[in-house]
């Protein structure tokens, strides 16, 4: 709780000029190792306006380049793939940025990122314009299993027994 109240709050206090119809929730950052040269941020983008609006890009000084991520099956591999046309947050609703899903990526990282570093984002809106969030590196998070770890999904967690097998040809 103290996390969120913490995102909360600074998200508020930088988040000018910016629609007060978007809130960001419970971001962090993390990266796979403390030698990655790449990682992400994840949170929760909730739309408390009528209108539905769009992520549309991402910046910031840590990395080289910014971009919006998501992940697809490639046979029995996650791959990640940018989302040029960004992220729809649809009225009235929260859009999740979360392991194995929609992420902000952070390529060629400037330095290092350990636990506790913080990492300064502006969040591009299409309607609510630019959002400056402090984001922290959460290194303690485990929440999805293998999403940044190599990328390879674990069969375990893809259903039931009986339930669809994975297909393990291209998806193209
Ligand atoms: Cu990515």
């Amino acid at each position: 709780m103290k996390r969120f109240a913490f995102v909360a709050a600074t998200a508020a206090i930088f988040a000018l000029p910016v629609s007060a119809d978007i809130l960001i929730n419970d971001a962090y950052a993390r990266v796979a190792s403390p030698m990655a040269q790449s990682g992400a941020a994840f949170m929760g983008i909730q739309n408390t306006g009528a209108e539905d609006d769009r992520l549309i890009a991402a910046r910031s000084d840590v990395a080289q380049r910014v971009e919006l991520h998501t992940h697809i099956a490639d046979g029995d591999v996650m791959r990640m793939v940018e989302v040029e046309e960004g992220f729809e947050i649809p009225a009235g609703d929260t859009h999740m940025l979360e392991r194995g899903g929609h992420h902000v990526m952070f390529m060629g990282l400037n330095r290092r990122l350990a636990h506790g570093d913080e990492v300064a984002v502006t969040l591009v809106f299409e309607k609510a314009g630019e959002m400056d969030v402090i984001i922290p590196v959460d290194l303690e998070r485990n929440d999805v299993t293998g999403a940044m770890g190599g990328m390879k999904m674990d069969h375990g967690n893809m259903g039931g027994e009986g339930a669809m097998q994975m297909n393990h040809g291209k998806m193209q």
